[in-house]
């Protein structure tokens, strides 16, 4: 399929496409021996998007701001494939708002149906331009999958192309469209590449001794405010040996905001009196 191909799916058809095979074992276990050391380190972390069951939550767990934690989401990140559909999609100077690994436990309940960064309260429409629809993409996802992605272990849920309504969903949306529903099951190295204004979910994982994994990408157009703080919150050492994709990435690439006369922004000399 070619990069146009691609994007008119993401923007006219179901709204996702899956690539099969795109990263190899060793690369999956180098991501995942880091993935399994942090969710064991650190306290639960619940996503911000709540399933239903309160008292699951600490089976779901996630792990932010990955490039500070191993080369191999350095990479990731940069994967080439996606940096060519990501940069037809969204403009060629796209940036990162996110890069976080999600982990559905045994027993995790999942999540309700959302649509993503920045989108993502979209329940309060009047906080969002006039006419916004969805014929320019604000978002562009990608979820790695670590393991393989079956019904039984939580596989994530789409609901093919919600991303036209540009609306979030209601429960009665989610009744209305539930027949429509598929899951991006798949092998451990396949990917899904979706418009996060597609409806979407981590559903349960019912099985009693697997772990379902994923690393979720967010990619946004060079002018969106990315999600994590990307120039803060990367170490020093990752910026530094930054290639140029990783730098245009973190948003060193693009001036703004700026200030532009000489005022300083924390004094007053720039005051007309
Ligand atoms: O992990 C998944 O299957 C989906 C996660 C997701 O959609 C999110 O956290 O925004």
């Amino acid at each position: 399929m070619s990069v146009e191909a691609y994007c008119d799916e993401l923007m006219d058809g179901k709204g996702y496409v899956l690539i099969r095979s795109v990263f190899s074992a060793n690369e999956l276990a180098q991501a995942n021996r880091i993935i399994e050391r942090c969710i064991a380190d650190e306290e639960q972390k619940v996503t911000h998007f709540q399933g239903a069951n309160k008292d699951k939550m600490h089976l779901q767990k996630r792990v932010w701001n990955l490039l500070n934690k191993g080369e191999i989401f350095v990479q990731m990140v940069q994967q080439p494939i996606v940096m060519d559909i990501v940069g037809r999609f969204l403009g060629s100077e796209f940036c990162l708002g996110s890069i976080a690994a999600n982990c559905i436990l045994p027993g995790g309940p999942g999540q309700e149906p959302h649509i993503d960064y920045p989108y993502w309260d979209m329940y309060k429409k009047d906080s969002f331009p006039h006419n916004i629809n969805h014929s320019y993409p604000l978002n562009c996802q990608v979820t790695i999958l670590l393991n393989d992605f079956t019904e039984q272990n939580g596989a994530t849920s789409v609901f093919p192309y919600t991303q036209k309504l540009c609306r979030y969903p209601d429960e009665q949306d989610i009744q209305s469209y539930c027949d429509q529903m598929e899951r991006m099951t798949g092998k451990a190295g396949d990917i899904a590449i979706f418009y996060g204004l597609t409806w979407h979910n981590a559903m349960p994982n019912l099985t009693s001794d697997q772990t379902r994994s994923a690393i979720l990408i967010q990619y946004l157009p060079k002018f969106v405010k990315p999600m994590e703080d990307q120039k803060t919150g990367v170490n020093s050492e990752v910026i530094d040996s930054a290639t140029p994709m990783l730098k245009q990435l973190l948003g060193f690439d693009y001036p703004y905001p700026k200030i532009l006369d000489k005022a300083k922004a924390a004094n007053t000399e720039g005051r007309v009196k």
